[in-house]
């Protein structure tokens, strides 16, 4: 969404409320996706297109190409990795929420002690990279990450990733004021 936004793409778009979760397949997103997954793209001849990585390169397409991929190197792969990066960050945290909201007797405490540990490595990678976020042009790995930063203060406010985390936090709170990440905000429902 925010890809779309930031391709002026927006108002080509219809979207469809659905619900996604692990242990509740959802037979309408599954007509197109048998992963039952959100974000799910269906174009207007029936072909769809699934994972908000590909789907951001789609739109990325449409909008002419190289605008928020980098076509040359090394831009191109500091921006794929570090969108893997921030992309992995987030699967990590919505696989730690399912773990997280099971009954007591059945969490695996192993897990969540590595979800937490992987999940603040990240944290301080993405801290010490902040700086090279500001150089370089807003893009795939900027959506991502500030997705996951987002993430966490919905779903993780407890964590604090702010302390001990001042660079990150000065950058989210720039990108949280894009016109396209100001739009797409989540709110508690
Ligand atoms: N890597 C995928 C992750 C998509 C994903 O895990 N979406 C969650 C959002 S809650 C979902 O639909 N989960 C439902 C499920 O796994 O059944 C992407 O970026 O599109």
């Amino acid at each position: 969404m925010i890809a779309a936004h930031e391709l002026d793409l927006i108002d080509r778009l219809e979207l469809l409320r659905s619900v996604a979760a692990m242990s509740a397949p959802n037979p309408t997103i599954m007509a197109h996706n048998p992963l039952s997954k959100i974000p799910t793209l269906v174009l207007d001849d029936g072909a769809v297109i699934i994972d908000s990585r590909v789907i951001l390169e789609y739109f990325d397409d449409l909008a002419g190409g190289g605008r928020l991929i980098p076509t040359q190197r090394p831009a191109r792969w500091w921006a794929l990795t570090n969108a893997a990066l921030a992309d992995g960050l987030l699967d990590l945290l919505i696989l730690w929420r399912n773990e997280r909201e099971k009954p007591r007797g059945e969490r695996s405490l192993a897990w969540l002690e590595a979800f937490a540990f992987k999940a603040e490595a990240t944290l301080d990678r993405s801290e010490e990279g902040a700086p090279t976020l500001e150089v370089q042009p807003f893009g795939v790995a900027h959506i991502g990450l500030g997705c996951a930063l987002s993430y966490l203060d919905f779903r993780f406010d407890t964590l604090d990733w702010r302390a001990r985390r001042p660079a990150l936090a000065k950058w989210h709170a720039i990108f949280a004021a894009r016109p396209s990440a100001a739009a797409t905000k989540v709110v508690n429902d």
